[in-house]
């Protein structure tokens, strides 16, 4: 009897795996109720994900699958290991040159569902993100004795983070539901299409500036999300501190983003993003998008528009703006020129001067790329130009290969 059910047992657990590989999707970490082991397409049905971009060549998708790539785990859980590696070459000229190597990303997650169709779970950590720590001179405050001359106070060398000292990126644990997935957790808040969306798909290889400034930024907090035939949403509280850091406040951030299909390939999209209480206390801000996605045969168009408002230490509030579009065509299944224009304005209020405000500057940006996609997303190389044209600071130009690898 156990012979003959073995076999049985084992069909029925790698069928499952198979429709579970089938249905996941590459480094797609960060959207928690897109979470667990089909995480990119849940709530985007696998049929309305093809409709969505109908004429995208299939290298564009992962191959299909192993029924081994999901192990099992727990009683009859799944496991499913990512890697995102991204490796850029840069030149850059402004007032002086600069050339770098740099390893953009170095993502490991793993994912997957400990109940099928019921708990999931992720966790995603960028070991890049990590830099050794360098030399930086501060003033010493509070001197005793005073300085003799107050106007230049005492100064000490000490090793800085160069950037954000912790390499946590996702956690979340999801517990999966007809209308609505909801993740517990660190995860991408949805402000930015292009913030919020994978990583391993950007169009060029660094996001436009509106969407880094206000996108692609993560905290801790609760989020429901789905995807319907004509609609989708995610809506999320946070506790505005971003990412690694515990709340400081009682206030939260409440999000919502609305996406509309009204026919094959379109994507019509909105947030609102404000902080509850405390809205005149360091942290808080708001946002407001528009967005659209026009995704048909091998024609790719994608703008969006973003408005902001920031609370600082002092009180005082910032309100900034910024928009970029895209166009992208694909001349054949593996090549994509694209070009992209976009502005971010950090003060819409008034007119920056880098001398008094710390380098920031309104800026233009004027870039043009060609992606070749060796095997989709889950190699390719990406060759950008990026021109940043400042108002009140020497323009900056920048040559950037990018080569990725994405699992
Ligand atoms: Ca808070
Ligand atoms: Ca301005
Ligand atoms: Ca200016």
């Amino acid at each position: 009897m156990k012979r003959i059910l073995s076999p049985i047992a084992l069909s029925l657990v790698l069928i499952t795996a198979r429709i579970q590989a089938q249905e996941s999707d590459a480094s797609e970490v960060s959207k928690p109720a897109s979470g667990s082991a089909k995480p990119r397409e849940m709530g985007k049905p696998a049929a309305s994900a093809q409709k969505a971009k109908p004429g995208k060549p299939a290298s564009d998708d992962p191959a299909p699958e192993s029924p081994l790539k999901n192990l099992s785990v727990g009683t009859e859980g799944l496991f499913r290991p990512g890697l995102l590696l991204q490796g850029w070459f840069s030149v850059e000229h402004a007032d002086e040159t600069a050339a770098t190597f740099r390893l953009r990303r170095a993502e490991i997650s793993v994912k997957g569902e400990i109940i099928p169709d019921l708990v999931g779970y992720g966790v995603l950590i960028d070991p890049a993100m990590v830099l050794e720590f360098e030399d930086k001179t501060i003033e010493v405050e509070n001197q005793d004795p005073a300085p003799s001359d107050p106007d230049q106070p005492e100064t000490v060398t000490v090793k800085q983070p160069a950037k954000a000292a912790a390499m946590f990126k996702d956690f979340f644990i999801t517990f999966l539901m007809p209308y609505g997935d909801l993740s517990l957790g660190q995860f991408k808040i949805p402000v930015s299409w292009e913030g919020y969306n994978s990583s391993s798909k950007l169009l060029f290889a660094e996001r436009a500036l509106v969407s880094k400034e206000f996108g692609d930024k993560r905290d801790l907090g609760l989020q429901v999300t789905k995807r319907f035939e004509y609609l989708g949403y995610t809506a999320g509280i946070f506790n505005g501190a971003t990412l690694n850091h515990l709340d400081n406040n009682v206030a939260k951030d409440a999000a919502l983003r609305l996406e509309l299909y009204p026919m094959a390939g379109l994507m019509l999209g909105g947030v609102i993003y404000a902080s509850l209480w405390q809205r005149d206390q360091e942290k808080a801000k708001d946002r407001f998008e528009a967005d659209a996605r026009l995704a048909t045969g091998a024609f790719l168009l994608q703008a969006e528009f973003l408005r902001s408002r920031d609370v600082d230490a002092s009180g005082e509030e910032t309100e900034g703006q910024g928009f970029y579009a895209a166009v992208a065509y694909k001349l054949i299944e593996v090549l994509e020129p694209c070009l992209r224009v976009g502005y971010l304005d950090p003060d819409a209020n008034r007119n920056l001067d880098p001398q008094d405000n710390g380098g920031e500057d309104e800026v233009w940006h004027f870039d043009a790329g060609v992606n070749w996609y060796i095997r989709g997303h889950e190699a390719k190389l990406q060759l950008n130009y990026y021109r940043f044209q400042f108002e009140d600071k020497t323009a900056n130009n920048e040559v950037l290969l990018a080569a990725q690898v994405a699992f």
